[in-house]
């Protein structure tokens, strides 16, 4: 089973404008919609078109948390989230200008999260998560999380010899360097922070890749429209993605991580893995939407990647 942790939910208001976002003046909408935001659970809206079996757990708290709750469950999700009282789940805000220039993301803390509510997620790991299972923790926690409680969620996963990928940052991901994941995902900022180096050609990467060997199974480092670099054992690639329209990037990176998922789910080599995941998060940026993909279209998709070993 594939389980996906979002600790920190959250709802997307994509708000798109007439032109381009203009400073000091009244800048025009075209529409707003809202979508499921928070990150982890989008990797469970892409397995979940995929057919793959997953179950989605995290925090909510109040209509905005049942309102995600419902949306995810509209797109087939097998939701078990646990409603902290006196709580409101957080809204992202998505800009969307006519620019083609990207969007604007604008994202709030989010709600401190209750000794109760933290139990309730450990217990539920522990008496859900088998040996081998995949637990996806993605997204920033909310944001006076205590480090501890987060190592201890993820110790969970680790004592069940389930599979962990963390896709998250900064000391958070320190965390779950600690457990020995099968998969991180940082971007390219994100894995320089962490490194606490400058890294500026592939040589770069690599060694840096190579200094990490026991830190995690599979390491990839998104490095946006270039694509990214992956190492695992001795295998360094790199993926190209391929050229597209894009319509919104927003939860590009979350659904790149449920591609990855679903084929190390296949236990598939590093090369599908990576050509798939980049795959699914193409098709997600032709979206408008945040929570969304065309599984056809991403596979299709995977014939334009181009992989190149180093
Ligand atoms: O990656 C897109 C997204 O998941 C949005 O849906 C928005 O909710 C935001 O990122 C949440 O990110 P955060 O790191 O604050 O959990």
């Amino acid at each position: 089973m594939i389980f996906t942790v979002t600790l920190n939910t959250a709802v997307d208001r994509i708000i798109e404008i007439e032109g381009v976002l203009t400073r000091k003046a009244n800048n025009k909408t075209r529409s707003i919609k809202y979508d499921i935001g928070g990150k982890a659970i989008h990797v469970s809206v892409a397995l979940s078109y995929m057919n793959i079996p997953n179950i989605a757990t995290g925090i909510i708290g109040g209509k905005k948390g049942r309102f995600m709750v419902e949306m995810a469950k509209k797109k087939g999700v097998d939701c078990h989230f646990f409603e902290q009282e006196e709580s409101e789940t957080r809204e992202s805000i998505v800009l969307l200008d006519q620019s083609g220039q990207g969007s604007y993301m604008i994202t709030q803390g989010g709600f401190t999260l209750s000794e109760q509510s933290i139990s309730k997620i450990r217990e539920f790991l522990i008496n859900n998560v088998q040996k081998d299972d995949i637990v996806v923790f993605a997204g920033t926690p909310p944001k006076d999380f205590n480090i501890q409680d987060y190592h201890d969620l993820l110790m969970v996963v680790k004592n069940k010899e389930a599979k962990l990928v963390a896709d998250t940052t900064k000391e958070y991901l320190q965390a779950a360097l600690t457990c020995r994941p099968i998969l991180i995902k940082p971007n390219e900022f994100e894995f320089q922070e962490f490194l606490q180096q400058e890294l500026n050609t592939i040589d770069d990467y690599k060694n840096a890749l190579r200094s990490m060997d026991e830190l995690a199974e599979i390491i990839v480092v998104s490095l946006g429209k270039k694509g990214s670099i992956a190492k695992r054992g001795n295998e360094i690639v790199i993926v190209t993605p391929p050229t597209i329209s894009e319509v919104n990037e927003t939860g590009a990176g979350d659904f790149f991580v449920a591609g990855l998922v679903a084929k190390l789910h296949e236990e598939a080599t590093l090369e599908e893995i990576l050509r798939f995941g980049t795959a699914v998060g193409a098709s997600k940026a032709m979206q408008k939407e945040v929570a969304h993909f065309d599984y056809q279209e991403a596979l299709s998709l995977m014939s334009e990647c181009t992989i190149e070993r180093v």
